[in-house]
């Protein structure tokens, strides 16, 4: 297999410093020689790779921006959304794996969590010897999770879990689920451990897309969790939008990894495979689609660039995440589709990756905040007039 060199048309590694290139780098070997070999078999199986878990820590990268004190690597936000990339380079569920480990997680853990329970979980969540999921949308709320119906009441000692979550990355793998539920009314997050009596996490069986991703439902059946284990530091619905900028962030990115490789694969394809006379990179129809693939990688890889760079100021705001994550996944899901025709028939097979990214990509377009979610959050910055109900 040729080595894979990336895509930069505008030269924008200039943009990055040594170490974030050094970083990329490291991750994007990882993907060729340790994820792409093997992904195509783990999503005909609907499997995921667990032995890449080990893998993935001794890299560094679960809850990669967060203290070295956690045994984390206190990268940088450019660093991290490159990380992100890379391995959805390799597949989407791969980085949805490391996604919700970071970002749904680590991060609240860190960021609403006890001093007890950052020393307890975030080493741990590091080292990738426990896992996490991360339980919002319920089966009657996905978008609007405001109305979630699963709930939390006080008792001696600790609360009493009620409800049900669906459609929860890592859920049947994960040592603790991070869950929101409502208490008086009041959103709060609870750190819920496998094991616990009531508790369950069924896998969800028969996915088309994001294949070698774990996806559960979870089940509150009074269930008990020890006042040890609500967030101290939440603040109502609020708390749990935060971590979705985390992940939303890092899906803007990651994204940018599936184009690429989408994008080398019908450029490849289309300078090999010949119909008339030559081949078929050599007509202009082909042409208009490559270009158009190689400027929305450039505008795309542009805009992370940015968002990086204002979230490691401080400046970083959420409606700005939201237009990455949409502009990204909708261009991610275009391009996989047009590498799709360019490889004809051959597009079919999993011979080729695009086909697989096609399929991924129909649920990162839908999670972490929908396509049209996203429009109504830029539409209401842009207006000051919410338009959601
Ligand atoms: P709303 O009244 O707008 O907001 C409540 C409070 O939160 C603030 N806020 C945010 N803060 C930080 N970051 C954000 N992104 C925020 N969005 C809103 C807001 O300012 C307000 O603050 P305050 O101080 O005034 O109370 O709430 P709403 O109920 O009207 O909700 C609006 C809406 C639609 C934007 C929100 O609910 C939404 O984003 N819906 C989409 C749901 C979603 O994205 N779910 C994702 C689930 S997790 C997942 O998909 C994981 S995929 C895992 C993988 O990678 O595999
Ligand atoms: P709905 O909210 O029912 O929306 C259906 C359609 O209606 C969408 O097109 C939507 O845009 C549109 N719509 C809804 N409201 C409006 C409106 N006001 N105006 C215009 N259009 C509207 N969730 C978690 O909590 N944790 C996870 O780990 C997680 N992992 C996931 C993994 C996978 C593979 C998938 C597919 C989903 C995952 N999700 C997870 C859930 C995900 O966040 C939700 O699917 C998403 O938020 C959308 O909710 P929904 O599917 O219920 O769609």
């Amino acid at each position: 297999m040729n080595k894979f060199s990336g895509v930069d048309y505008f030269n924008l590694d200039t943009l990055l410093t040594e170490d974030e290139i050094m970083v990329r780098d490291a991750v994007r070997d990882f993907v060729s020689g340790e994820i792409i070999p093997i992904i195509e078999e783990y999503n005909r199986e609907g499997k995921f790779p667990h032995f890449l878990i080990s893998k993935m820590a001794e890299m560094s990268l679960f809850g990669p921006t967060l203290p070295a004190k956690y045994g984390c690597a206190e990268m940088n936000n450019v660093q991290y959304g490159l990380v992100m990339q890379e391995l959805e380079r390799g597949d989407s569920g791969v980085r949805s794996f490391a996604s919700v480990q970071s970002a749904l997680v680590m991060y609240p853990i860190f960021t609403f969590g006890s001093e007890e329970q950052k020393d307890y979980w975030l080493p741990l969540l590091a080292k990738g010897e426990k896992i996490g999921c991360f339980g919002l949308t319920e089966p009657d709320y996905g978008s609007n999770p405001g109305g979630m119906v699963t709930k939390a009441e006080k008792v001696d000692g600790g609360y009493i879990l009620n409800g049900a979550k669906m459609w929860i990355t890592n859920g049947t793998i994960a040592d603790v689920a991070v869950v929101w539920a409502k208490m008086d009314g009041v959103v709060h997050g609870f750190l819920v451990e496998k094991g616990t009596k009531g508790y369950s996490a069924p896998e969800m069986k028969g996915k088309h897309s994001l294949r070698a991703s774990v996806t559960s439902e979870l089940i509150f059946e009074d269930v008990f969790i020890p006042e040890t284990n609500i967030f101290p530091n939440t603040s109502g619905l609020r708390s749990p939008l935060m971590c979705l900028n985390q992940a939303r962030y890092g899906i803007a990115w990651g994204v940018v990894g599936s184009m690429m490789a989408c994008y080398d694969s019908a450029l490849n394809y289309a300078l090999s495979r010949k119909q008339f006379s030559r081949p078929i990179a050599g007509y202009q129809m082909t042409q208009e689609k490559l270009v158009y693939f190689l400027t929305e990688i450039t505008k795309a890889q542009l805009m992370n660039v940015q968002l990086g760079r204002l979230k490691d100021s401080g400046k970083l705001r959420f409606q700005q995440v939201s237009m990455a994550k949409r502009n990204n996944c909708e261009i991610a899901l275009d391009i996989a589709r047009e590498s799709r025709e360019i490889l004809g028939a051959n597009g079919i097979l999993d011979e080729y990756p695009v086909m697989r990214h096609a399929a991924n990509l129909e649920s990162v377009k839908t999670y972490e905040g929908t396509h049209e979610m996203h429009t109504l959050i830029i539409g209401e910055d842009i207006t000051g007039l919410p338009a959601f109900d």
